[in-house]
């Protein structure tokens, strides 16, 4: 059967399940566009206003279900505003294909219009990609995409592609089965067993043991395992960021996270432990803070799907590559039924006595206390996107996370102007599930052109903006670091109720407690996407903090000049 390089891209989305993606058209992609307009009952495309959302919804999408994140974007600029999605999505794992045109044929190397070196540019931000010169490799470029993208330690990858090739009639019968020669990810890939009698053995003879539960869990997808575990073994679990909604928060065992903006009793945990076991986690310095005097006292087991991971940042005593699902199911076969009360009241008591969830009564409105509304008022049911800065680290903090991977936001990047445009993938993706983004003033006016999308496809994101007027972590940075030298950190804000209006979308805003329930409960009940602007308090840090070099020992709990200021 003859068929174009376009229709072999899309013939091979649709046969990958792909119903959504998210793109931008330019020139050097127009034919992909004219071809998709044929399959518009097939691929439902959503025209962003800025590729980089194309990426963040991409990859959004891609967290929010198991499924691969498509994006679109045409060759030279197009490209290049893709770059930091593709670069968020390759430091945190998620599978993202992106789709770039690119000049045509005769045009490469010549600084054609428009003409980016695309695979040069993408290249260390990417798993794989692939300059495609003949449409007859299309079809086994597009499985290889889909294929390296969403096994192992998954990944961004991209497909560029010449205008011509796009237009390219070939000879087409089917997708041949991926065949990348050095490239096998055992997809279930089983422990050794050597190495898990090992970690038993090291589990059994500690007495003050932890999980680290990291983003690998999602993937794995070993919640039942990770719980079993748990209680099988009676250790108390710490997550990192990505782990996040991976174990239920509300459970005995859960001490919530770890890190530069952990909870002092969980870093203090991890400091104490005789043996830290970590589960698909990478030991990044956001989690162990002065790497030297990370957990000096622990025996680390550290399992991972990636083998560059194990040693990487910390010593491994036991390191078993492999998927997380059947290795904790192979560890809880072999650990006996364990007992370790002592340690783990010990943690409880430091929480008790140093309770870093607790929110300071107030008259103003605290950012922290309106994340607890936001969880209140959904009932701890809302998927939750975050951006990056305070409001990011209070959203991880102060929204209890019981259902499984229910939050999600930019990590290893940590990209300002993520959480809008990725809470519209996870909205594609859990279209039943109420989804939150929540975003600093900064961080929204990144990427608020997208209001325009939610306004035309009535996409149901609820958009709340923690307004404390200004570029929150870096004011925070600048007060603890730099002697309060506020430079650039004042924001001087557009009316967002006003612009939500412009947009054709309601917008409401509260600067009191009383106001915040109200248009809390309000957008709730409005079955479409709403912009919330609630102003809190300008001053408030994120705490407890891990100061920059500093180790989790010295995790600080707030300062005794904010809490004067309060009483
Ligand atoms: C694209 C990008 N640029 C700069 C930064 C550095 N940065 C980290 S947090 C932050 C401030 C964020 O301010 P805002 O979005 O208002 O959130 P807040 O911290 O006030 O909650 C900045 C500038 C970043 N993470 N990403």
């Amino acid at each position: 059967m003859k068929r174009t390089g376009a229709e072999i891209i899309l013939d091979s989305l649709v046969a990958h399940g792909v119903h959504t993606v998210f793109g931008y058209p330019g020139g050097a992609c127009l034919p992909l566009y004219d071809a998709l307009y044929h399959y518009q009952d097939r691929i439902n495309h959503i025209l962003v206003r800025h590729e980089q959302g194309a990426a963040f919804a991409a990859d959004g999408y891609a967290r929010a279900s198991a499924d691969v994140g498509v994006c679109i974007a045409t060759s030279g600029p197009g490209v290049t505003n893709l770059v930091t999605g593709i670069a968020g999505a390759h430091m945190d794992s998620v599978p993202v294909v992106a789709l770039t045109g690119q000049v045509p044929r005769n045009l490469l190397g010549t600084d054609g219009f428009q003409e980016t070196d695309a695979t040069g540019v993408m290249l260390p931000i990417t798993k794989h990609n692939w300059l495609v010169m003949n449409a007859e490799e299309l079809p086994r470029v597009m499985e290889e995409a889909f294929h390296i993208a969403n096994t192992g330690r998954k990944g961004p990858v991209q497909v560029d592609v010449p205008k011509d090739v796009f237009l390219e009639e070939v000879e087409f019968d089917n997708f041949p089965p991926p065949n990348i020669p050095g490239y096998n990810p055992d997809e279930g890939m089983q422990p050794d067993p050597t190495l898990v009698r090992e970690a038993a053995e090291v589990i059994h003879g500690s007495e003050k043991p932890i999980i680290l539960a990291g983003h690998g869990i999602h993937y794995s997808g070993a919640y039942e395992e990770l719980l079993a575990f748990a209680e099988k073994a009676n250790i108390p679990v710490i997550t990192t960021l990505h782990g996040v909604s991976s174990f239920p928060e509300s459970h005995d065992l859960s001490f919530g996270m770890v890190g530069m903006h952990g909870n002092i009793y969980a870093n203090w945990a991890v400091d104490r432990a005789d043996l830290l076991i970590s589960l698909g986690m990478r030991f990044d310095d956001r989690v162990t803070g002065r790497l030297e005097d990370f957990a000096t006292e622990a025996r680390i087991i550290h399992v991972d799907i990636d083998p560059a991971e194990i040693g990487k940042n910390v010593n491994t005593d036991v390191g078993i590559v492999a998927d997380l699902k059947p290795t904790i199911r192979a560890l809880i076969d072999e650990i006996d039924q364990l007992d370790h009360s002592p340690w783990v009241k010990q943690i409880c008591q430091w929480r008790e006595d140093h309770p870093s969830l607790a929110i300071r009564e107030t008259e103003i409105v605290l950012p922290q206390w309106v994340i607890r509304q936001i969880y209140h008022i959904t009932n701890g049911e809302a998927v939750v996107v975050t951006d990056v800065g305070q409001a990011q680290m209070w959203a991880a903090q102060h929204f209890w996370y019981d259902r499984r991977n229910t939050f999600f936001s930019s990590g290893g990047l940590g990209a300002m102007g993520y959480a809008f445009p990725a809470s519209i993938g996870v909205k594609y993706a859990r279209p039943n599930e109420q989804v939150w983004c929540i975003i600093g003033d900064g961080g929204f006016q990144m990427t608020l052109q997208d209001l325009a999308v939610v306004k035309e496809h009535n996409i149901d994101v609820k958009i709340a903006i923690i307004n404390n007027n200004h570029l929150g972590m870096i004011r925070q940075w600048q007060t603890l670091f730099y002697d309060s030298r506020f430079m650039s950190a004042k924001l001087e804000n557009p009316d967002f109720v006003k612009l939500a209006e412009a947009y054709g979308l309601p917008g409401l805003r509260a600067s009191t407690k009383s106001d915040v329930v109200k248009v809390l409960k309000e957008a709730e009940e409005i079955p479409g996407p709403v912009v919330l602007d609630l102003v809190v308090d300008e001053v408030e840090k994120v705490y407890p903090m891990v100061p920059a070099g500093s180790s989790l020992a010295e995790t600080i709990e707030g300062d005794e000049v904010e809490e004067a200021r309060y009483a």
